[in-house]
C-alpha cells in the first residue's frame, strides 16, 4: 500500500520573539493568519551558512567556491588553511570584507552621484522642478570645492552671481566621481592631523569611482594576497565614501531640497489612515520623493482623493526614503526596514513607490495579495515579478512622473478589500537634526558654534557622544538591540547622534522626545537636554547624512578643548543590527576616521582570527579607531562608554566638574 507523503507544515516565526515592537507582533501574526510569508518566517526557515558568515568562503573563481572553516577547538600552531590557489584564510576574509566596502561605498556614492546628475540639471535650469532652495548651504558649501562665492571687481570685493556658483559646484561635484588628478576635496573638512595622518599611510582617496574599481580588481583571482595591503583599500575607498559620496549626496540633498531644521512628527505603522489613500515611498533616493510630496499636497490632489471617496492622502516613509523626507517635511516613516511588508500587509497600502536599495523583492510577492500598486522608479532598480509597475524617473519630467504615482495611488484607493488592518501603534518625535541645528541648540548664545556642547562634555554633564546607526537584522529580534544599546547608552549620560533605520526604531519607541531625557537619561543629560529642549538622541537623517555625524565630530574638535584629532575625543561607534553592505563602508570610514565603533551580531571575519585581529585592534595605532564586535546589547554599550571614559581619562576631564564657562586660553591649558 502506498503511503501518502505528508506536507510538512512551513515553520514560522514566533511573533514575540521575532520582534521587540507591538504593531510588528501584531502584523507577523496577521500575515501568518493570512498565509503570507514575511522575513520573520524565512528567517526561521533557512538557516545563515555557517562559513559565509565567517567570512571564510571564497567564490572569485570557478576552481571553488573553496571553503575554509576553522578548525574544531580554533587554529593550534600554524594556520594551514588555504584555498585550491593557496590563498589563505585572511586572504579570503579580507577580499570578502573588501568586497563589502566597495558595493557599500558604490550604493552611497551612486546616490549621491544621482543626486548631482540632478543638481546639473537644475543648475543649468533644464527642468521646472528642481530648484537651488537652501542658498545659505550653497555658498557655505562652496568653498570646500574651491569654488569662490565673491569676486575682485574694479578693487572691490563682490558676491558672485548664485546661478554662476551653483554651476561650478555641480560641475567640480560631478567631477569628483571620476576625475584623472589629485585627491577628494572633502577630505581636507577633517582635522589637520585626521587628514596628515591619510597622506601618511597613502590612503587619500584619488577618485570615489577608481577606488570602488580598484577593490574589484584587487579581489580578482591572483590580485592582492596580503590583508593589510587589501584594508588599506578598504579605507581609501570607504574614505571616498563617507567624505566623499555620502557627503556629497547630502551637501547636494540639502542645497536642493532645504538643510533640515527641526520638527514635529510621527512613526510607526499607526501613521497609517484607514479613511485616507496612503502612499508609502521606500528606498534611498529622495529626489522622485521630493516631488511626490509635493503633488501629493496640491489642493488639486487632495480634491481628486475626496472624489474618490478618501478624506485625505497620508504620505508615509520606509528606509531611508522615509527618513529624507522626514527631516525636511516632517512626513512621518511608517516603518524600518523589517517593517517593509507589513505596511502592505495592513491591506491598506494604496501604492507603494520604491527607488534603490534594502527593497526586499518579496514585496512583489506580498503585493500580489492586495490591491497595492508596487510601482518601481530607478532605471538600476526593477523588479522581475509581472505586477510590478515601472514608472522610470526622469528629472526633466519628474512633476509628471509624481503626479502619475499619485493619481495611481487615488484610483486605486476604491480597489482596497475590507479586510483593513492598521496598527493603532505610533510615536511622536522630533527629528530634523543637522550639524547646523546642533550648532544652533548646543552653541553659545553669540557663538555659533559647538562651545556649549564642549563645555557640557568637559565639565561632565554629557559624557560622551555616540554615533547609532544602522539597520534591522532578521537574525536578531526586531528593535530590540537598537533599543537596549540606546537607552543604556543615554541613561549613562552618552549623548547620541543617530540616522537611518536606527532612526527610525528610536522614533517608534519613543526615544526621539525631550521629554523622553526625564524617563531615560542620566542627570546630567537629562539637565542638558531639559535646558535647550532636545531629544537625548538627535536624528540626522539617511545613512548617507552618516557625513553630518563626521562633520559634527569635526565641529567639536574645532570647538577645543578636547583634543585635535577625531580619535581624541570621548565618541564612539555602532550598528546594532547591521545588515547591508553599505553598514560595513560606514563601519570602515568611522574607523578609519579615528572611530572606536562596534557592530553587533557577527561581523564576517571570525573565520581569519588573524585578519580579525588587525581590524580589531592593529587599526587603532594607525588611525585611532578600530572594530569591535558585540551581540549582547548592554556589553555593546559598555564597550563604547568604557571607550569614552578612557578618552576623558586621556583628555584629562574624567572627573566630572562643575560647569565653567572656559575661554581660548583655559582649553589650550587643558590640551597642553
Ligand atoms: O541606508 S539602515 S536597512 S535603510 S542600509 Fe537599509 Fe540599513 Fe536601513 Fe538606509 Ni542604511
Amino acid at each position: 500500500m502506498a503511503v501518502e507523503k505528508k506536507e510538512k507544515a512551513p515553520k514560522l516565526a514566533d511573533p514575540i520573539a521575532a520582534s521587540y515592537e507591538v504593531s510588528t507582533q501584531e502584523m507577523i501574526v496577521r500575515s501568518q493568519k493570512l498565509g503570507i510569508d514575511t522575513v520573520f518566517d524565512r528567517a526561521v526557515a533557512m538557516k545563515p551558512c555557517n562559513i559565509g558568515i565567517q567570512g571564510i568562503c571564497c567564490k572569485n573563481c570557478a576552481m571553488g567556491p573553496c571553503r575554509l572553516p576553522l578548525p574544531k577547538g580554533g587554529i593550534e600552531g600554524e594556520d594551514t588553511r588555504k584555498g585550491l590557489c593557496g590563498a589563505t584564510a585572511n586572504t579570503i576574509a579580507a577580499r570578502n570584507f573588501a568586497r563589502m566596502v566597495a558595493a557599500g561605498a558604490a550604493a552611497h556614492s551612486d546616490h549621491g552621484r544621482c543626486v548631482a546628475e540632478v543638481f546639473m540639471s537644475a543648475a543649468k535650469k533644464e527642468t521646472d522642478a528642481y530648484k537651488i532652495k537652501d542658498t545659505q548651504k550653497l555658498l557655505a558649501v562652496a568653498p570646500h570645492l574651491g569654488v569662490a562665492t565673491t569676486v575682485e571687481e574694479d578693487g572691490e570685493t563682490k558676491d558672485r552671481d548664485l546661478d554662476e556658483i551653483a554651476l561650478e559646484v555641480a560641475e567640480v561635484a560631478l567631477n569628483e566621481w571620476g576625475k584623472a588628478e589629485g585627491e577628494l576635496l572633502y577630505l581636507k573638512r577633517a582635522p589637520q592631523s585626521n587628514y596628515d595622518k591619510w597622506v601618511k599611510e597613502g590612503v587619500l582617496p584619488r577618485n570615489i569611482d577608481r577606488e570602488i574599481v580598484e577593490i574589484m580588481h584587487r579581489t580578482h583571482m591572483g590580485v592582492d594576497q596580503d590583508y593589510k595591503n587589501l584594508i588599506k583599500q578598504c579605507t581609501r575607498a570607504s574614505l571616498a565614501d563617507g567624505w566623499g559620496g555620502s557627503m556629497l549626496a547630502t551637501d547636494l540633498q540639502d542645497v536642493l531640497f532645504g538643510t533640515p531644521t527641526p520638527l514635529q512628527s510621527e512613526a510607526n505603522l499607526g501613521i497609517m489612515k484607514e479613511d485616507h489613500v496612503n502612499i508609502i515611498v521606500h528606498g534611498h533616493e529622495p529626489v522622485l520623493s521630493e516631488m511626490i510630496v509635493a503633488v501629493a499636497q496640491t489642493q488639486e490632489m487632495i480634491d481628486y482623493a475626496k472624489e474618490k471617496g478618501a478624506k485625505g492622502i497620508q504620505l508615509g516613509g520606509i528606509c531611508c526614503t522615509a527618513n529624507e523626507i522626514l527631516q525636511r517635511h516632517g512626513v512621518p516613516p511608517a516603518g524600518n526596514f523589517l517593517q517593509q511588508e507589513l505596511a502592505i500587509i495592513t491591506g491598506a497600502c494604496d501604492a507603494m513607490v520604491v527607488d534603490i536599495q534594502c527593497i526586499m523583492q518579496n514585496l512583489a510577492n506580498v503585493a500580489k495579495c492586495f490591491h497595492t500598486k508596487l510601482i518601481t522608479t530607478h532605471p538600476i532598480a526593477k523588479m522581475e515579478q509581472d505586477n510590478v509597475i515601472h514608472i522610470e524617473f526622469n528629472e526633466h519630467y519628474a512633476l509628471e512622473d509624481a503626479t502619475r504615482i499619485v493619481k495611481m495611488a487615488i484610483e486605486n484607493f476604491q480597489n482596497r478589500g475590507t479586510d483593513v488592518m492598521i496598527p493603532s501603534y505610533k510615536a511622536t518625535q522630533i527629528a530634523g537634526f543637522g550639524v547646523e541645528s546642533i550648532k544652533y541648540h548646543l552653541g553659545g548664545t553669540f557663538r555659533g558654534d559647538y562651545y556649549t556642547l564642549n563645555d557640557n562634555i568637559i565639565n561632565g554633564r554629557i559624557r560622551g557622544v555616540a554615533g547609532v546607526v544602522g539597520c534591522n537584522n532578521a537574525r536578531s529580534r526586531h528593535n530590540e538591540v537598537h533599543i537596549k544599546v540606546l537607552k543604556e547608552l543615554i541613561k549613562n549620560d552618552v549623548l547620541v547622534l543617530t540616522t537611518g533605520c536606527d532612526g527610525i526604531t528610536a522614533a517608534i519607541h519613543g526615544l526621539l522626545t525631550p521629554e523622553a531625557a526625564q524617563v531615560h537619561c542620566g542627570p546630567g543629560l537629562a539637565e542638558v537636554c531639559e535646558t535647550v529642549g532636545i531629544p537625548p538622541i538627535l536624528h540626522l537623517g539617511s545613512c548617507v547624512d552618516n557625513s553630518r555625524i563626521l562633520l559634527a565630530a569635526t565641529e567639536v574638535v574645532k570647538a577645543g578643548g578636547l583634543g585635535s584629532d577625531l580619535c581624541d575625543l570621548p565618541v564612539a561607534g555602532s550598528a546594532p543590527e547591521w545588515m547591508s553592505e553599505k553598514a560595513i563602508s560606514i563601519g570602515h570610514y568611522f574607523v578609519s576616521s579615528g572611530v572606536y565603533t562596534v557592530f553587533g551580531g557577527q561581523i564576517p571575519t571570525s573565520g581569519a582570527p588573524v585578519f580579525h585581529d588587525y581590524i580589531s585592534k592593529e587599526l587603532e595605532s594607525i588611525y585611532g579607531g578600530k572594530w569591535d564586535v558585540e551581540p549582547d546589547p548592554i556589553k555593546h554599550a559598555w564597550l563604547m562608554i568604557d571607550h569614552i571614559d578612557r578618552k576623558r581619562k586621556e583628555l584629562g576631564i574624567d572627573k566630572a566638574r562643575e560647569r565653567v564657562l572656559m575661554d581660548m586660553a583655559d582649553r589650550q591649558a587643558l590640551e597642553g
